[in-house]
């Protein structure tokens, strides 16, 4: 949110997630970012990468090709309308590239969202890549050979074999979130048809995107993996491991649990968990930027802060309360003063990037305020680790917590409606709601029936088996 996006613009995927973190404080405002934001769209569903928002058009110099991008959206409407219960937005006309001669109404922004994943895959059936994903400078259809030259813009925006794990795993969350709007709306068989396409996708990441134990991070332009032990250096990347067990992906199966080692193993370090190991020692052409930075700082595995929280996040859906809460510390300015000389940046505030363990810096915060990371670590406290989650249907406690808790109190405003929010754990468990009262009174399962705008609800669960 800090970047003011007055040079190249504020990016597509980068505005939908900070809105992950503002929805619940000013919904009014988020409703309207997100109008802005989706009429950068194009109409087949790609998106510029960014956009000036003064002028809330598109930024033209970039581009698009990012092929994350149209799903974040995705992302940021199913958050927006779970938290608000407000529909209406679904209707509402928004222009694709700017051009109100081609509005549609929001809903149809999303299908086509959804629908360009499934129309830009590769030959194992994973996303296309395209220009990179989450990881800019991941650029496996760039090939630059000249000092200098941006390796976002340069080489063609889409390859026919780069694919990429993270987009599928992104998919299977986000075309779930779709298919629950699409319920809400009535559109049952669109919901079934994407609930469909997402365990499609989850089968093809278990197969070609999984690595044996880890999940891959993509295909190269030859068709060879990244991010797995047959390469010499990045065998690892944190970013699919976060996203596909965010998803689901392999929980049920027991890849999940095995990749989250892998990253413990792997890739952890006291000051938070690298993006990837080894770290590459010298340029490839085939993997473009990433690979362009000195081992240990920036992509090329230093402690990328924005997704330290995806992995906390999934720690929690495979019921590890411990290590989701140590993952949260281990970045978290307030746990973190007494490193301040070895971190030397503002000590109140994530940063960007901390220099990873190959960097002579080793724990070093470079570029505080310039991330996602506040967005990312609030949805993961609250609703990941406190377990306080906003659904289509109401508030669903599921907290998952350090065993020693004794429990937690909190007050939660949803809908107008105050929650009064106490979690008794006396039983020491991590994960596992036993009893859910409101009001005194036991409710079936763990979601709280909607309260009217003004009321005051007490709440109270009970962790234990
Ligand atoms: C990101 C950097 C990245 C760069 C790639 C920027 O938007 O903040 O982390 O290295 O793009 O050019
Ligand atoms: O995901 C990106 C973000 O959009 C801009 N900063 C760097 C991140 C990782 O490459």
């Amino acid at each position: 949110m800090h970047q003011s996006g007055t040079g190249r613009g504020m990016g597509f995927r980068d505005s939908c997630q900070d809105l992950l973190g503002f929805v619940h404080l000013i919904p009014a405002r988020a409703r309207e970012r997100i109008l802005d934001i989706a009429a950068t769209q194009f109409e087949d569903g790609n998106a510029y990468h960014q956009y000036q928002p003064l002028t809330k058009k598109g930024n033209m110099d970039i581009g698009a090709g990012f092929n994350d991008d149209p799903l974040w959206l995705i992302a940021a409407v199913s958050a927006y309308v779970r938290e608000t219960g407000d529909l209406s937005i679904l209707d509402e006309q928004v222009d694709f590239n700017n051009d109100h001669k081609l509005a549609q109404p929001l809903m149809e922004h999303l299908r086509r969202s959804y629908q360009y994943t499934l129309n830009h895959r590769g030959p194992h059936g994973l996303p296309l890549i395209g220009r990179a994903d989450w990881n800019d400078c991941l650029n496996l259809n760039c090939f630059s050979k000249t000092p200098g030259e941006s390796f976002q813009t340069s080489g063609p925006s889409e390859g026919p074999v780069a694919e990429s794990v993270f987009i599928g795993g992104m998919f299977v969350k986000y075309a779930n979130e779709y298919a629950d709007l699409c319920d809400a709306t009535h559109r049952a068989n669109e919901a079934i048809e994407a609930r469909n396409a997402a365990q499609e996708m989850s089968r093809v990441i278990l197969g070609p995107g999984w690595d044996g134990a880890w999940f891959r991070r993509a295909y190269d332009a030859f068709g060879n993996p990244v991010g797995s032990k047959k390469n010499e250096e990045g065998q690892i990347y944190i970013e699919p491991q976060g996203m596909c067990v965010m998803a689901g992906v392999g929980v049920e199966s027991g890849e999940a649990v095995k990749a989250l080692a892998s990253v413990k193993e792997k890739l952890d370090t006291k000051y938070g968990i690298v993006l990837l190991q080894p770290a590459y020692t010298r340029y490839h052409e085939e993997l473009g930027e990433i690979t362009s930075y000195p081992p240990g700082y920036k992509e090329n595995a230093g402690i990328f802060c924005h997704n330290n929280p995806w992995v906390s996040c999934a720690e929690t859906v495979v019921g590890h309360g411990d290590r989701a809460f140590e993952i949260y510390k281990k970045t978290c300015p307030a746990y973190i003063e007494n490193i301040s000389e070895i971190h030397r940046t503002e000590p109140y505030v994530y940063s960007q990037m901390v220099a990873g363990k190959d960097a002579p810096t080793h724990g070093e915060g470079k570029n505080s305020w310039l991330t996602g990371t506040a967005a990312w670590t609030f949805v993961n406290v609250s609703q990941y680790i406190l377990g306080v989650q906003p659904t289509l249907k109401g508030l669903r406690i599921d907290p998952c917590i350090p065993h020693e808790l004794d429990g937690f109190e909190l007050t939660r405003v949803f809908r107008g409606a105050t929650y009064h929010i106490m979690v008794d754990n006396s039983a020491h468990v991590e994960k596992g709601v036993k009893s859910v009262t409101v009001n005194g009174k036991p409710i079936q399962g763990n979601v709280l029936p909607l309260a009217k705008a003004g009321e005051q609800v007490e709440v109270r669960g009970v962790l234990g088996i």
